[in-house]
């Protein structure tokens, strides 16, 4: 018999157990494994094996994203998820890009691709019509093949495709079951979105990995997982600081008895997590008074997984991000070049091992730049204190994260050069208590017209997804420039405090 890909292999041993619960229906592993193949058959279309195809899927985050995920896996294809939220321009560009030849697309979510499929002669499969069940004979794929594109904002203005292979992808996830102690009896609750490393790797394919249970949700719906944490549904929670911060929010707004049950409920489970950005040290003992749990932080990038986690058992550190995950090595190098020896000097992390990526996607020249001696360079950069890696920031300006989104402040700027009132622009991240940092723009108008706003966001809408649309805006009549005529962005940042 021809060996499967590890986790499929995993998934087949799971058998019976529930894998996922999404909108009140149940699927087992075994349903998992026995829909991906005909998935897999449906992308074949009688090929013997995909050999590295790209087939994009746009489905929301139920079982049919597994099945797809896994389908095309199984068929030898790259998965390349599509984001719920973009924009057709968006779409459009990561289908141009990654050469998609094919495309999944799950229920409503077909009317908004099918156009782009037509426009592009790219071949559209829609989930539902897939047959319900059928033998297929599967090609025998190798781990060392491509697996997936992600797309990640970075400091060029269009987004990259980050490449991942069979055996990174199983790097990142067995060096977190590993560490956070992983347990086919565990319990998660999905809200983050697909096409994202935090939700595909660290909470979803984790969980499969181990034989644990998914519940999905279509979106982060404060009540309805509220509801379910008072229930005692989970053992394990992973989110972005902007959650805990609403979560906070949220609970101090209860009185004492309506929030009793979910307070217990949060006390009550194994782990949480929380990253994708900087949890501030005051939210982390907020969360600690109000429930008694200390929030494990971790520090990752979708270009190498996680890199550095707190402890499981020992010291969580407010503010700080601990120490290298299982496999994972970790240095500090500063401006000239030399790795950082000594506790206290700041310098940027820099990642090596079997979770880095391989390659941006048809970027070679952005891939070695991003890599000296065989180490990636993160451009985030930390000090060493007490055995605990401190993130001190970003090297770049122009990347932003708000709600837990790398945003790329170049990418923004082009979009809004293009609305006709606009000669110039520039954007910066503005920290803001519940989003960690808020967009914000500064433009130039052409003379005798006049912009606001909410008509700036309405123009955006159509154009740009709704977590990079600007939430500030100031009109000036010159941006603030150095000697050599380049906009200064801490300048910018001062015009809005
Ligand atoms: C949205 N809003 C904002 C905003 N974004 N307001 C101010 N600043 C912002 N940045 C507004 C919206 O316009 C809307 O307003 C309202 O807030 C609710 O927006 P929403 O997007 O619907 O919010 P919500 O559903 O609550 O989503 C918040 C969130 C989401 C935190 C759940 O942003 C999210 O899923 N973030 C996670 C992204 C993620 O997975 N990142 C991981 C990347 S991987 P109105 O007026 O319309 O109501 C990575 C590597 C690693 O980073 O280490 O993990
Ligand atoms: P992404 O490119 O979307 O995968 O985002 C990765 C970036 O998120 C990193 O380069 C960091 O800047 C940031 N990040 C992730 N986790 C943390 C954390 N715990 N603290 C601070 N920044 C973080």
């Amino acid at each position: 018999m021809k060996t499967q890909l590890p986790i499929i292999e995993r998934a087949i041993a799971h058998g019976n157990r529930i894998a996922m619960q999404a909108s009140g229906r149940e699927t087992s592993y075994q349903q998992l494994v026995e829909a991906s193949a005909v998935v897999a058959k449906s992308l074949l279309n009688g090929m013997e094996n995909l050999d590295e195809a790209r087939v994009a899927f746009l489905v929301a985050p139920t079982e049919s994203y597994i099945q797809s995920q896994w389908g095309i896996w199984r068929a030898g294809g790259v998965a390349v998820p599509l984001s719920l939220s973009a924009t057709e321009k968006e779409l459009e560009y990561t289908l141009m890009d990654s050469r998609t030849s094919t495309v999944i697309a799950a229920g409503d979510l077909a009317g908004k691709i099918e156009p782009l499929c037509k426009r592009h002669s790219i071949r559209l499969l829609l989930f539902d019509d897939l047959p319900i069940n059928g033998s297929a004979n599967l090609p025998q794929v190798s781990t060392d093949r491509r697996a997936m594109i992600l797309y990640t904002s970075g400091t060029t203005s269009k987004p990259k495709g980050v490449v991942t292979t069979h055996t990174c992808i199983q790097a990142q996830i067995e060096s977190l079951i590993e560490a956070w102690h992983w347990q086919p009896s565990d319990r998660i609750p999905l809200f983050l979105p697909l096409h994202h490393i935090h939700g595909i790797i660290n909470i979803m394919s984790c969980a499969l990995w181990i034989g644990a249970e998914i519940e999905s949700f279509p979106r982060f719906n404060l009540d309805s997982i509220l509801d379910r944490v008072a229930n005692r549904a989970y053992t394990v929670f992973m989110a972005v600081p902007t959650i805990y911060v609403k979560l906070i929010e949220a609970l101090e707004q209860m009185d004492a008895s309506q929030r009793e049950d979910i307070i217990r409920g949060f006390g009550e489970m194994r782990l949480m997590i929380s990253g994708s950005a900087a949890l501030p040290a005051s939210v982390h003992q907020k969360w600690t008074e109000l429930t008694g749990q200390e929030l494990l932080e971790r520090y990752g990038m979708t270009e190498i997984g996680m890199a550095l986690s707190n402890p499981y058992e020992g010291e969580r550190r407010p503010g700080a991000v601990g120490q290298p995950l299982p496999g994972v090595e970790v240095r500090l190098q500063n401006e000239t070049g030399e790795t950082v020896q000594e506790e206290g000097l700041s310098g940027e992390i820099q990642v090596r091992g079997p979770n880095v990526f391989e390659q941006y996607w048809d970027r070679a020249e952005a891939t070695s730049d991003s890599f000296v001696d065989g180490w990636f360079k993160t451009g985030d950069m930390a000090v060493f204190e007490n055995g605990y890696y401190r993130i001190m920031g970003r090297s770049s300006v122009d990347i932003i994260k708000s709600g837990g989104y790398k945003l790329s402040a170049l990418e923004i700027e082009a979009s809004l050069l293009d609305h006709p009132m606009i000669t110039q622009c520039a954007i910066v991240g503005v920290a803001d208590e519940t989003w960690g940092e808020t967009v914000a723009a500064a433009v130039v108008i052409r003379s005798g017209e006049s912009l606001d706003l909410n008509s700036l966001q309405a123009w955006c809408k159509d154009r740009i997804s709704l977590y990079k649309i600007p939430r500030m805006l100031i009109v000036v009549d010159e941006l603030p420039r150095n000697a050599m005529g380049k906009v200064t962005k801490p300048a910018v940042s001062k015009l809005f405090e």
